[in-house]
């Protein structure tokens, strides 16, 4: 079992804590956890390329992609590494994260431990938006808050 946690701070007050586990290599990861502080509705959810926030989540650069694919839904073929779709935050801005994913490893050298997880301000699209940047981030706008993924300390 690998477990890794990010801690994620933002602009205006958008925090959040997200854990990742995986039991092997051959099994999915499981990212839960609690952001707050958000706008109610969809968010783009991402992990993306590096582990680096010296000039705040911009320095995150793109989304996770090392097989050079294009952007698209977590459930699709054709999608990046990092592409964790939306999280959903309530009318008091909390988003309760619960995602299983089989791209995302915590295992070998396309482990995301060491990148960043960036929740934006607006919908991913799933590059199905038509938008010039649905087919790279699926316009999902500004990175409201990031946190750079690391090895989480075990709890009893
Ligand atoms: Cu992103
Ligand atoms: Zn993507």
């Amino acid at each position: 079992m690998v477990k890794a946690i990010a801690v994620l701070k933002g602009d205006e007050g958008v925090t959040g804590v997200i854990t990742i586990t995986q039991e092997s290599a051959s099994t999915p990861v499981t990212v839960t956890g609690t952001i707050t502080g958000l706008a109610a509705g969809k968010h783009g959810f991402h992990v993306h390329e590096f582990g680096d926030n010296s000039n705040g989540c911009t320095s995150a650069g793109p989304h996770f992609n090392p097989f050079k694919k294009t952007h698209g839904a977590p459930t699709a073929e054709e999608r990046h590494v990092g592409d964790l779709g939306n999280v959903v935050a309530s009318k008091s801005g909390e988003v309760v994260v619960k995602i299983t994913d089989s791209q995302v490893t915590l295992f070998g050298e396309h482990s995301v431990i060491g990148r960043t997880i960036v929740v934006h301000a607006d919908e991913d699209d799933l590059g199905q938006g038509g938008h010039e940047l649905s087919v790279t981030t699926g316009n999902a706008g500004g990175r409201q808050a990031c946190g750079v993924i690391g090895i989480a300390a075990e709890v009893a």
